[in-house]
């Protein structure tokens, strides 16, 4: 079977380094899996993507040893299934609030008699190889989001959940649930407090423990922290991010303002 390259770095005790995907397009995708990043998330919660774009995403993400994993848009077992069937190599689960709901996405990710999850790898299979049903549950990735009040109430009965292999925090909704603005990399006391909790249960139950940035800035803090598991950029900040800055490097020319109105004649 392939192998799962983020469990193999966390096996070796090193950080695995990845970026979010929200194009809804495989050439993206491919693009994206060609720049030495270990993992990258379709993200199906945010992102403009639907299965069919996923599917097509899943194959481009084949031409490398990049780990594929789908952000699901909710804890629905027939979505995380589905995502696993079409070779996604773990799933992030959003907005997981107490230990029922992580045992959901956990049982969806495992076959009987550890879960619930129904056969079917028909893309998975051809991408993990014809061993896939007997070694998928070693493979597979179950991640919940902590990023709810709730979720940050129970963290400690979410953190402990058997077979769950991390918890991936999102700082925007965090912040959110603590009562400040949603902002991604926060400096913010009460936020940096809460993230240092959820890592230090995380440590406690020898559970990994991810983290959502958009800077390299923020994503090297994280790395130094301990966190195994940390989002460097996502696509279309990528590309936005980049021509902006070309655009500042430009003297003798003014910009266009995106947002005008048309000029008629
Ligand atoms: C958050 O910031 O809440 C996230 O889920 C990141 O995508
Ligand atoms: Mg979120």
């Amino acid at each position: 079977m392939r192998i799962n390259r983020v469990k193999k770095l966390w096996r070796e005790g090193k950080p695995a380094i990845g970026g979010f995907l929200s194009l809804p397009h495989a050439f993206a995708a491919e693009v994206m899996a060609h720049t030495g990043l270990d993992w990258l998330c379709i993200d199906m919660q945010h992102g403009c993507i639907d299965y069919s774009d996923a599917v097509n995403m899943l194959t481009a993400i084949s031409t490398t040893a990049v780990t594929p994993i789908v952000r699901v848009p909710w804890n629905e077992p027939s979505v995380i299934m589905k995502a696993l069937d079409a070779g996604a190599y773990g799933v992030i689960v959003p907005m997981v609030s107490n230990r029922a709901e992580a045992e959901r996405a956990v049982a969806a990710c495992r076959y009987p008699p550890t879960g619930m999850r129904s056969n079917g790898p028909n893309r998975a299979a051809l991408y993990g190889g014809s061993d896939y049903q007997k070694r998928a549950d070693g493979e597979m990735l179950c991640i919940a989001m902590i990023e709810t009040a709730e979720g940050i109430e129970k963290m400690d009965e979410i953190i402990s959940t058997p077979g769950l292999d991390a918890v991936y925090i999102g700082p925007t909704d965090l912040a959110l649930s603590l009562g400040l603005p949603a902002v991604m990399d926060n400096d913010e006391p009460l936020h940096i407090a809460t993230v240092n909790r959820i890592l230090e249960t995380c440590r406690r139950h020898n559970v990994v423990a991810a983290m959502h940035t958009s800077s390299a800035k923020f994503t090297q803090r994280y790395i130094d922290q301990g966190f195994k598991m940390v989002m460097l950029v996502a696509d279309r900040i990528a590309m936005s991010n980049y021509v902006k800055a070309e655009i500042g490097r430009l003297t003798g020319w003014t910009p266009m303002v995106p947002t005008q109105a048309p000029e008629r004649s």
